[in-house]
């Protein structure tokens, strides 16, 4: 799939105050700083559409980017950061709860795991919650360019392993950089397969 077009459509504080679009939607979720927003730069290919930071908590809402005028990703706040209070991060379970819970347009969430570390807890049980919930999902390990290939491919496997423990059948989980722009080509397919299920299946 080719990207010809991609442009930020609105911001929102709730699931409830979200578009209704009727297009398929694709979420990317993960620990704040694990590189959301600059992966969907990378896949769009349009530098500064979502707003990246060095710093964890850099994105607060619900963000919603059109797609080809055909499909949305949604570039969600990051859930992990040790210096968030109590409320902040009951409002953030709401609404990431309720947006993955109750959009009916979410067709998959790509999840986001940073491939230099070893399995968190904090990630598998978000994992866990969307398996619970019967939400297809897609591993997305990022940073790939900022640790060695071995160290990385046995965070990967050591990834898988602590999964099988619980799951039958392990979810796609796809390598990334976007820094280097590897993984984009999988990304983009995975999306494209989603879109094809979601068109078949109106
Ligand atoms: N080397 C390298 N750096 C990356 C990559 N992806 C993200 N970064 C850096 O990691 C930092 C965080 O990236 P963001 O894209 O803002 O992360 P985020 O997950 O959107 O963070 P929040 O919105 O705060 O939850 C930035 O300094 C990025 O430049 C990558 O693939 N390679
Ligand atoms: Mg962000």
């Amino acid at each position: 799939m080719e990207v010809k077009k991609a442009e930020f459509i609105v911001s929102n504080s709730s699931y409830a105050k979200c578009p209704a679009t009727g297009l398929p939607e694709y979420a990317f979720i993960g620990r704040s700083n694990v590189g959301k927003s600059s992966l969907i730069n990378m896949l769009t290919g349009v530098k500064g559409l979502a707003k990246t930071s060095g710093r964890p908590g850099k994105t607060q809402l619900i963000n919603h980017f059109l797609v080809n005028g055909e499909w949305y990703i949604v570039d969600l706040p990051g859930y992990g950061y040790a210096r968030t209070s109590k409320s902040a991060r009951e409002k953030w379970q709401k609404m990431t709860g309720d947006y993955m819970l109750k959009r009916e347009t979410l067709v998959n969430v790509y999840v986001l795991v940073d491939s230099r570390l070893k399995p968190q807890t904090i990630d598998l049980e978000f994992i866990d919650f969307l398996g619970e919930n019967g939400i297809p999902l897609t591993i997305v390990f990022t940073k790939i360019d900022k640790e060695k290939q071995k160290e990385v491919m046995g965070n990967v496997a050591m990834f898988k392993r602590v999964m099988s423990e619980r799951w039958e059948e392990l979810p796609e989980m796809i390598l990334t950089s976007s820094q280097s722009g590897y993984g984009r080509d999988a990304m983009l397919a995975s999306i494209e397969k989603c879109n094809n299920m979601y068109n078949e299946e109106k």
